[in-house]
């Protein structure tokens, strides 16, 4: 941390808002679609057009990505203390205030019955979905980014909160551990310099040992075998293996057979994080010099869930490089690009007086000094 000043890292929260809101902005017209070399053509044209001199288009719409995401930072902007009814309140008003976003049905189910029971146990209707077993979406961890930055100095806290947050719509092991995958990947790169090259093999090998304490083997599941019990730390090191094969022209259809592009999140937390990282140099067939349009257009054309995941690889890639590495000419296309940098001045803001009182508290007078 000793190489991020204040300046940086206020930065690192504008890029990381803004990256997560470009990748499902730009993403969204994609989504569910099998890219072929044609469209990956159309894709390039796309991005060169948005990204060359700038031209009044439609404005790129956002989904139901960013509007949890505003409702998760609006909640720790008004109350740091993180209330997580308070969270819970904020997303069913959110999707009643403007529904067509692209809100799968089965979370509609659960604002519907959030409402119905008054927010009695925010817990209790998404633990009843899936006949008790809770979802295993990304819809959790496409939420995460306010977490990881507010808790940025504080891992266990992150940890916990980012648990709570995303147990309010989906319950299943699979749906946590992908949040908690993509919020620690988030809050690795916001401590990293930009200037550096990543080390990439530390990176990922920073995040399987982070999932260990995360995902353990239950005695129950003894009959079962070990990757599958500990699907992500197995998935991460699949990406370890992608990322490191001499072969740097690896076939779309591999990298989706190993890391997946569906709306699961083992199917596409670590498929983000290899976007950004496999854009840290060229990739062929995406012609991009900079390395955030790189991420995004890349996580796009693997298809599937393009906005989920170019929104999660945005993340990342903008905590990573903070705001002045952003195309200007490609987020002044998106929907609500403004408001953005306005939250993540805010939630920076109540981030730094949250640090300041508790050095405070726990340092008392000789924290002048
Ligand atoms: N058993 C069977 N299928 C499941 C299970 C389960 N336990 N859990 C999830 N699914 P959902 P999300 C399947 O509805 O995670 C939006 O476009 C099931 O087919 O909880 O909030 C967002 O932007 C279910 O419909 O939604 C995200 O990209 C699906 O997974 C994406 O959709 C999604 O789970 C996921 O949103
Ligand atoms: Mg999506």
């Amino acid at each position: 941390m000793a190489k991020i000043d204040n300046i940086l890292l206020k930065s690192k929260f504008r890029g990381c808002l803004l990256g997560a809101l470009l990748g499902d902005c730009l993403g969204a017209p994609f989504e569910g679609e099998a890219m072929t070399s044609g469209g990956k053509l159309v894709l390039q044209k796309y991005f060169d057009k948005l990204d060359g001199p700038y031209f009044r288009a439609p404005v790129k719409k956002y989904t139901d990505d960013t509007a949890m995401t505003k409702s998760v930072a609006k909640c720790l902007i008004d109350k740091p203390a993180v209330d997580f009814k308070c969270m819970a309140r904020l997303f069913v008003k959110e999707y009643f205030a403007d529904p067509r976003r692209g809100y799968g049905q089965n979370v509609v189910d659960v604002f519907n019955k959030l409402r119905g029971s008054k927010f009695e146990d925010i817990y209790k209707p998404a633990q009843e979905q899936f006949g008790g077993m809770g979802s295993y979406g990304n819809g959790g961890a496409m939420r995460v980014a306010p977490l990881a930055l507010y808790f940025h100095n504080n891992y266990k806290g992150m940890i916990e909160a980012v648990t709570h947050a995303t147990k309010i719509t989906h319950t299943n092991k699979l749906g946590v551990n992908g949040a908690l995958l993509q919020a620690i990947a988030i809050q690795q790169s916001l401590l990293m310099d930009p200037v550096d090259k990543i080390d990439v093999e530390h990176f990922t090998n920073q995040l399987i040992d982070k999932m260990k304490d995360i995902e353990t083997v239950e005695e129950d599941d003894e009959d079962i075998n070990i990757e599958d019990q500990l699907p992500y730390q197995t998935k991460l090191k699949a990406m370890q293996e992608l990322l490191t094969a001499e072969e740097s022209d690896l076939s779309d259809t591999y990298v989706i057979t190993n890391l997946g592009n569906n709306i699961s999140a083992l199917g596409s937390v670590p498929t983000a994080i290899y976007c950004f990282l496999k854009a840290q140099s060229e990739i062929p067939g995406i012609k991009a010099d900079n390395t955030f349009r790189r991420t995004i257009q890349y996580a796009i054309s693997l298809g599937g869930d393009t906005d989920t995941i170019a929104s999660m690889a945005g993340s990342i890639a903008g905590a990573f490089l903070g705001e002045e590495y952003i195309n200007e000419s490609l987020i002044k296309h998106c929907e609500f690009q403004k408001e953005m940098i306005e939250v993540a001045d805010n939630l920076y803001a109540v981030a730094e007086d949250t640090k300041e009182a508790l050095l405070r508290k726990r340092y008392g007078h000789l924290y002048f000094f």
